[in-house]
């Protein structure tokens, strides 16, 4: 399939009136509320799905996911879910569908960019990692993204070099993505220096360090912090790629390293010692942490989600702002 940047909604879009389909090779159907918001260039918010599916335990994976969907609609953007739907790439989820996935768990596919193809043949439910909501976002003409963290460089690396296409993903599609820095479970060092080989421009949401998403400071410095979202519209007009926005998760809600650290080892012990591989791992050991944190990490995970989708709105709206 020919990859086609798409920059302008109006471009990539063209609007089946009772269905929000777009004229496409690809299967995708847009909800009527976000084909709207994109035909009159107001803010869109992409959020993505796999976090409902395999990161977060159910019923509080649905009740996150409306939350956040909340969250921006009270800062007048439009959110856009996105999953596979029934082979469908879909860009605003109903009540339903969010239903559905959120209940199905891990039952559903994972869908990074590169399985949306045999999704789509076998009109599979999946939902959308980074890599997988970054490409179908763009696809319909989205401009930021908010996840919760990023995929990475696992621990082992020079065992077996298990590095997320996230990485990729983020430097290929030219959208801003807002997330609380890689997941500490991962090899913070290692993720950060693939980030600069992939090239991503990393920008410091208000922080100096490089945030490990249950905590803050990393010890890993930024080379550039931004303190106004007009600020991120201003770089994004002249960007060469994608643009990673990193936002430490709100300190009433952090796990400091010294309490993580321990239970990160333990949870990828348990992840060792049963042979977990692939897109097994990072489920796994989110799963896990739950268990040893006694559900600690889960109510974390929530608040620097909500945080995230807070930051991604501002931007979506300078960004919207600064395109008319
Ligand atoms: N952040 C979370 N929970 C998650 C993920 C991120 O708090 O479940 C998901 C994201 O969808 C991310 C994926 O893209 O994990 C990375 O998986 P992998 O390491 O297999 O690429
Ligand atoms: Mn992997």
């Amino acid at each position: 399939m020919q990859e086609t940047a798409c920059m302008e909604p109006s471009e990539c879009l063209t609007h089946n009136e009772s269905h929000g389909v777009i004229a496409s090779p690809l299967p995708i159907s847009v909800h009527p509320r976000v084909m709207e918001a994109l035909r009159s260039k107001r803010p869109v918010l992409a959020l993505e799905s796999t976090v409902i599916t395999h990161g977060l335990p159910w019923p509080a994976n649905l009740e996150l996911a409306e939350e956040l969907e909340a969250i921006a609609h009270g800062q007048g953007v439009e959110p856009a879910t996105i999953a596979v739907v029934a082979g469908r790439i879909t860009i605003g989820l109903s009540a339903e569908e969010k239903r559905h996935l959120a209940q199905a768990g891990t039952a559903c596919w994972k869908l990074s960019s590169y399985d949306l193809p045999v999704a789509l043949a076998r009109k599979a439910w999946g939902s959308t990692t980074v890599a997988g909501t970054l490409f179908c976002a763009q696809r319909a003409g989205i401009r930021v993204f908010a996840t919760g963290g990023i995929g990475g460089v696992h621990r082992g690396y020079a065992q077996l070099p298990d590095v997320s296409h996230d990485l990729m993903a983020l430097a290929r599609y030219d959208l801003v993505t807002v997330s609380a820095g890689a997941k500490a479970i991962l090899d913070l060092p290692a993720t950060w220096e693939q980030l600069e080989t992939q090239g991503v421009l990393t920008l410091g949401w208000r922080c100096k360090e490089f945030p490990a998403f249950y905590y803050g400071n990393s010890g890993i410095l930024l080379p550039y912090t931004v303190e106004h979202a007009s600020e991120i519209a201003e770089i994004y007009k002249t960007r060469t790629g994608g643009i990673l926005v990193v936002n430490p998760v709100p300190g009433t809600a952090e796990i400091p390293r010294a309490e993580i650290e321990p239970c990160i080892i333990e949870a990828c012990a348990r992840a060792e010692a049963q042979g977990i591989r692939g897109k097994a791992v990072t489920p796994f050991l989110l799963h896990a942490l739950k268990d040893i944190t006694w559900g600690r990490s889960v109510e974390t995970n929530c608040a620097l989600l909500r945080h995230n989708v807070e930051v991604g709105a501002q931007i979506a709206i300078s960004i919207a702002r600064a395109a008319l």
